[in-house]
């Protein structure tokens, strides 16, 4: 019998038989790296991890189709889909070079050095980032070599780093030590608790850099301008309906920021400027002791599709926006309020909607609490009638007043419309389209939203017949949506209903079927209904 290494000319030369293991070294070296990386993040800051910098950059890299795939198929788990994404094709390349690197040790190590000069490029690049946002992953590279000339020595290749003059005469050449898989095992396994160990710390690290603690010693003042509560008749109570103010736990999020900015309540400030008479500059004490309102205002995103669910109705409470700005003395030219977050994000509104005396507001408090980290805190931007990507910037710190024409925000770049104004529509919530019903009483109900002008009618046609008026439950606020009852005779067989909804202005929601981009769907929402 004889052992692998009789066989030089095959296996063990060839490389045949280390394909294993030298994958095993490539995603093991590639794991040390993004271990210790995420190690040195906890220390430097959350946003220095290779992977929230890499993801960060995929996100603001990727084409508007991707993106909106993204959001359509992953919904709000978009982000995680991202992280695995990323995480699966990092393993492959890393167990590609691996192989690569049994017989070519020189390129498994400009592999490592490879991903650690992608990782710092977007470290470094992230808007709100630094040079010192590169030393998690240059440290990490650093860690990753180390590993892998240890595995290397471990498995008995040759060392990576010292020269070897080609072999040109094989015969004069001694056979490669034999492949010591136990040795090999047991540093593989120290390396990968030493990559989780790393991991794990530096995980804990980035989380307990959060504001959590900051939202927590927060107390919002009762507000000066306090809104009555909903009227009693503005929730229908209808099973299948959600409430009429959403929880915060239910509120939909969507954001660019797959590593949520920690902004601390005591470190925060807000800069206005730009073409304005006197630059204002304020912090959180400052905010807070100035007049405060409180409104019911829905929110609503422009990438929501016909039915979708990235609307949401909360209560908030804030500071009035047009107060400021008066304080601040707007240049008449200045066409373009552009709000920035601590994470680079940014949005651009019309300042003329900012002053029309609807209830803009730098917001702090979401339904009776400070807002919730993923909501923002501590301040955002709250604007009646406009969709979210042009209005509603989270973790605010900035105010620069411009024209339309000298800058354009994020999506504005990625060539989603400029004004967006949100559009009336409305929503069938139950039944749940393909649901099956009984004879009879069916009781088909929704919202209906066209923020800032308000619902006058609410109408429902089953399989395409005649229109007929559904009841309204009472009017919030004109920024508030609107739910909606329609009982509906129901016969046997297979049916569609749809909804539409007319603004208080006599406007009908537009028929037209057409996507988010660039400036919101339309169209009727209509389900498929079986009654038995
Ligand atoms: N900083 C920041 N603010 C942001 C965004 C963002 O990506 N970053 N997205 C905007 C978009 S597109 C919408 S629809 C709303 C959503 O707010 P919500 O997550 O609180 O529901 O936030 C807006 N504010
Ligand atoms: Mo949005």
């Amino acid at each position: 019998m004889g052992t692998k290494t009789a066989v030089p000319g095959r296996s063990a030369r060839s490389g045949q038989g280390r394909r294993i293991p030298g994958a095993a070294i490539g995603l093991l070296s590639g794991l040390v790296a993004l271990g210790v990386a995420q190690l040195a993040a906890g220390l430097v800051g959350g946003a220095s991890s290779p992977m929230i910098a890499v993801g960060g950059a995929a996100i603001d890299l990727a084409p508007s189709w991707l993106k909106e795939f993204a959001i359509r198929t992953f919904g709000t788990g978009d982000k995680l889909a991202l992280l695995l994404g990323i995480g699966v094709l990092m393993a492959a390349a890393a167990i590609a070079v691996g192989i690569v690197s049994v017989r070519r040790p020189r390129a498994g190590a400009g592999g490592i050095v490879a991903f650690g000069a992608i990782g710092v490029l977007a470290a470094v690049s992230r808007p709100a980032n630094g040079l010192p946002d590169a030393l998690p992953c240059v440290v990490g590279t650093a860690a990753g070599l180390v590993v892998y000339g240890r595995l290397r020595t471990a498995a008995g290749l040759s060392d990576p780093w010292s020269y070897r003059a080609p072999q040109i005469d094989s015969a004069s050449v001694s056979p490669p030590p034999a492949l010591d898989r136990r040795r090999l095992l047991r540093t593989g396994v120290l390396a990968a608790g030493a990559a989780a160990t790393a991991g794990l710390i530096g995980q804990y690290l980035v989380r307990r850099a959060d504001a959590s603690e900051s939202r927590a010693a927060v107390r919002i003042p009762t507000p000066a301008d306090a809104a009555p509560p909903p009227p009693a008749g503005s929730d229908l109570h209808v099973a299948g309906l959600g409430p009429f103010i959403t929880p915060n736990d239910r509120f939909y999020r969507i954001d660019t920021a797959l590593f949520v900015p920690s902004v601390s309540a005591a470190g925060w400030s807000l800069r206005i400027h730009g073409m304005v008479a006197r630059e204002i500059t304020l912090d959180y004490r400052q905010l807070l002791a100035r007049p405060l309102m409180e409104r019911d205002v829905t929110l609503a995103c422009v990438s929501n599709e016909v039915g979708g669910s990235y609307i949401g109705n909360a209560r908030w409470i804030g500071a009035p926006l047009k107060d400021l700005l008066e304080e601040a003395g707007v240049d008449v030219g200045a066409t373009q309020l552009v709000s920035r977050s601590a994470d680079g994000f940014t949005a651009g509104t019309p300042t003329a909607i900012v002053m029309d005396g609807r209830d803009a507001m730098l917001a702090v408090a979401m339904n009776g609490e400070p807002l919730p980290l993923t909501h923002g805190f501590p301040v955002r931007m709250v604007v009646p009638g406009l969709y979210g990507y042009v209005s509603a910037t989270k973790w605010l710190v900035d105010l620069e007043l411009t024209t339309f024409g000298a800058f354009d925000p994020y999506w504005i770049e990625r060539g989603w419309a400029r004004q967006a104004p949100i559009k009336t529509e409305s929503r069938i919530d139950t039944p749940r389209d393909g649901a099956k019903a009984r004879i009879g009483e069916v009781v088909v109900a929704g919202i209906a939203w066209a923020q800032h002008r308000g619902i006058e009618r609410v109408e429902v046609q089953v399989d395409g017949g005649a229109w007929a008026g559904a009841e309204l439950a009472q009017e919030d606020t004109v920024d508030t949506w609107r739910q909606w009852i329609y009982r509906w005779d129901a016969s046997a067989g297979d049916h569609t209903v749809a909804v539409r909804a007319t603004d208080a202005t006599g406007d009908l929601q537009d028929a037209t079927p057409v996507p988010p981009f660039p400036n919101g769907a339309t169209g009727d929402h209509t389900i498929a209904v079986h009654v038995a």
